[in-house]
């Protein structure tokens, strides 16, 4: 079958070491940094030492643009609306993800929801993978960097579970109080999703309904992602039952 994961490697050009990257897009609370968590696991990476890991994820939070004094203050009263594409710094998303397609190492930092910024003492540098995983509720949405994905899949859960789970994530892990939290989704986060987020659905190549609890999807991609980047040396059925150990050494 002539499909472009055959032969991703040489897709843009780039030579025979280029990381295989996934994009996983939905809504807020949907559940994106689960699945990747579970690929990840599944993958047999999640022990292993940063610098040795062979597949790695990134959020598209680190790529919130710098606000400027005034916007950093409707932040602080919850009135800046950070689930609109501006918000982010997509020529930075781009390039970062070209680099680590060219086999750079690279350096990404920690957003921190608290103060509304990135924090510069806190990045994390990336190593070679064979494996990235970009989570975001907008990785589908600029054009160029859409097209760098060599597989998007896009979590799917409704409106109202994914609701549940951001209330409290937001009091709880981000500082807010609940009054904040709900003018904040009904203002920006819900309008955003439908006219941004949503209808980035399209471009997905698998839709994951209800998120992390869809173990089957989730074993059928990972079924899939091993298919292509360590073809042919274990099994398949080792992988689904956790005997996989991600080593890729002298394959291909
Ligand atoms: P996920 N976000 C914040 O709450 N504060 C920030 O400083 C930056 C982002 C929220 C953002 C969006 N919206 O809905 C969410 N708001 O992070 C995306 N308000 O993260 O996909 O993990 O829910
Ligand atoms: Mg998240």
């Amino acid at each position: 079958m002539a499909d472009k994961s055959t032969d991703y490697s040489t897709t843009n050009g780039l030579e025979s070491k280029t990381p295989f990257l996934i994009g996983v897009a939905g809504g807020t609370a949907s559940g994106k940094s689960t699945v990747c968590q579970r690929i990840m696991e599944k993958l047999g990476q999640q022990q292993k030492e940063h610098a040795e890991r062979r597949v790695i994820c990134i959020s598209q939070d680190s790529f919130y643009r710098t606000l400027t004094p005034a916007e950093r203050l409707r932040a602080e009263r919850g009135q800046f609306n950070f689930d609109h594409p501006d918000a982010f710094d997509d020529k930075k998303l781009l390039t970062t993800l070209k680099d680590i397609l060219a086999g750079k190492i690279v350096e990404i930092p920690q957003y921190d929801y608290i103060t509304n910024s990135i924090s510069l003492d806190r990045v994390h540098t990336l190593y070679k993978a064979d494996v990235v995983l970009i989570e975001g509720i907008l990785v589908f949405y600029f054009p160029e960097v859409r097209d760098l994905f060599h597989m998007k899949l896009f979590v799917d859960t409704d409106s109202d579970t994914r609701l549940a789970r951001r209330v409290p994530r937001d009091i709880m892990e981000r500082g807010r109080d609940l009054e904040q939290v709900l003018n904040q989704y009904m203002n920006f986060v819900k309008p955003a999703f439908e006219e941004f987020c949503l209808p980035t659905k399209k471009f997905a190549d698998v839709i994951i309904p209800r998120g992390a609890d869809n173990t089957v999807a989730i074993d059928l991609i990972v079924h899939h992602i091993w298919d292509i980047i360590y073809k042919k040396k274990a099994s398949p059925a080792k992988l689904v039952n956790g005997h996989c150990n991600g080593n890729s050494e002298g394959e291909e």
